[in-house]
């Protein structure tokens, strides 16, 4: 008896102390987020005209007669993140979106599964009313139809209109689930989608392989889908239950999870369901259809069984890393210029033993395998999707690595940054921002293309 009052009470004093780390960490990025825009707009102002005339010098070279031809390059932001419009205007991508005249950035909702959130991108770029399709709505249950697209951003989307993908983060794998939607022509009333539709995907910290950052938040490592009792992922679920409960329209309109299609407002459910959600009886965290259960190594495993790497499309990641090894142990990199709290995010997650008495997730695991992290995401998760078998790949360390540039094997970089260094807030990446983001624009609109969108095997 004893005994488990004090574990509750070991609990309790740690989850309070995560809930304070993180929510500092939270306040940290956000405020800073919101300076970087400030001064970003200030900066626009002064050199915009510079960066314009330097972009219509790189396309006149292509000759490309107008933007309307090119290939839109689409944004897709990771956990947490937001599309344009969303909070006052302010940018996940921290501005990237301006390097390049054509580029997308949908909002898919910030806490939605990969699934709810590919289906919703297809149609943002379609047009029309997204349909999650009739079975998983059913086992998830929420609507099968959802938020309506009046205006497609990019209706001649097809095999030989086909598009680029970024994706920071979760955003990756929404793409590659998408793709692989699109191959098994799995949204009614388009039977001629397949995978060519993508041409590009382009990850940064691309969350393919999982996280073990989901277990110290409070997903359970047994089954990597329910929540400890006590952790601060449990309070994140009941603020978002009451937030949504409450469906204020213009803070909806503000900053919105993307749970509409649960039903969860007051004038839906009335007080009984509010209850219901509490208790974990219903809605988006009662059925796991919500992004952290994809987030850990077993639902991780789950999604890419269903996952292909295609010939003819280009991959290109970045993963980043915080962390190096010190006489064989791995540690956070630089004390110095490293965010306090953000330095115990990394030395927590460099410090993580999987439960020894739970089984591994998968063969062959070892725990060090895993430490080497960016605070948020393991190193290891983002080269490239490697479970349940190892996907083509291959390291680039010198830009000629990756040329000539071919389809079909995922080029990855290594990146000393943590997670959040190219979004929200460009200053703290400095110069190493636009390196990234022209680099991957630049590969987008000078490497990555069919000469033949409609080669002989596609039409047999
Ligand atoms: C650019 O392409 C168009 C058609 O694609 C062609 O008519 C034109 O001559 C080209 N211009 C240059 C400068 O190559
Ligand atoms: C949610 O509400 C809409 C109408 O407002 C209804 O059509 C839909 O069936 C409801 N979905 C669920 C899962 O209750
Ligand atoms: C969860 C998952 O997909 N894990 C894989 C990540 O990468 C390692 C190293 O290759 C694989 O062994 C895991 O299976």
């Amino acid at each position: 008896m004893i005994v488990r009052w004090w574990i509750t009470t070991l609990q309790l004093t740690e989850l309070f102390v995560s809930s304070l780390v993180h929510l500092v960490y939270g306040f940290y990025i956000f405020s800073s987020a919101v300076a970087g825009d400030l001064s970003q707009a200030l900066s626009d102002c002064f050199y915009k005209n510079s960066v314009e005339v330097s972009l219509k010098s790189e396309d006149s070279k292509e000759n490309l007669t107008s933007t309307k031809d090119l290939p839109p390059i689409v944004l897709v932001h990771g956990i947490f993140g937001f599309g344009k419009g969303r909070l006052g205007g302010l940018s996940y991508f921290a501005g990237a979106e301006k390097k390049d005249d054509r580029v997308l950035v949908p909002d898919l909702g910030s806490l939605t599964s990969v699934y709810d959130r590919a289906r919703e991108l297809f149609y943002y770029l379609k047009g029309g009313q997204v349909d999650y399709g009739e079975e998983h709505s059913k086992a998830c249950g929420h609507s099968q139809f959802g938020r309506i697209y009046e205006q497609g951003h990019y209706p001649e989307w097809d095999e030989h209109h086909p598009i680029h993908f970024v994706g920071h983060s979760a955003g990756a794998q929404v793409v590659r689930v998408l793709q692989q939607m699109l191959a098994d022509k799995a949204f009614k009333c388009y039977e001629n989608t397949c995978e060519n539709w993508v041409l590009s995907v382009t990850a940064l910290s691309g969350a393919f392989n999982g996280t073990t950052r989901t277990y110290f938040d409070g997903m359970n490592p047994e089954d990597g889908k329910s929540l400890r009792h006590v952790s601060l992922l449990q309070l994140c679920r009941i603020g978002v239950i009451i937030y949504d409960w409450f469906d204020i329209p213009w803070l909806k309109n503000y900053y919105n999870f993307g749970f509409d299609h649960f039903n969860i407002s007051f004038r839906k459910i009335g007080i009984w369901g509010l209850i219901d959600c509490l208790l974990g009886n219903a809605g988006p965290f009662a059925s796991g259809d919500w992004i952290l259960p994809d987030l850990t190594l077993q639902g991780s495993i789950k999604l890419n069984n269903l996952l292909h790497t295609f010939p003819s499309t280009y991959y290109f990641s970045y993963a980043t890393k915080r962390t190096n090894k010190v006489m064989g142990i791995t540690v956070p990199s630089g004390i110095l210029g490293i965010h306090p709290l953000l330095f115990i995010r990394i030395l927590q997650m460099s410090l993580w033993r999987h439960p020894p008495d739970v089984p591994p997730p998968y063969k062959g695991y070892r725990d060090e395998d895993w430490w080497d992290n960016d605070g948020a995401l393991n190193t290891i998760s983002m080269t490239h999707p490697r479970f349940p078998v190892e996907h083509p790949s291959q390291l680039v360390v010198k830009d000629s690595d990756c040329q000539p540039f071919l389809p079909g094997i995922w080029y990855y970089k290594i990146v000393e940054g943590d997670h959040i260094l190219f979004i929200v807030n460009r200053e703290r990446a400095g110069v190493q921002f636009d390196l990234i983001y022209d680099s991957i624009f630049e590969r987008c609109r000078k490497h990555a293309f069919r000469n033949n969108p409609t080669m002989p095997n596609h039409i047999i």
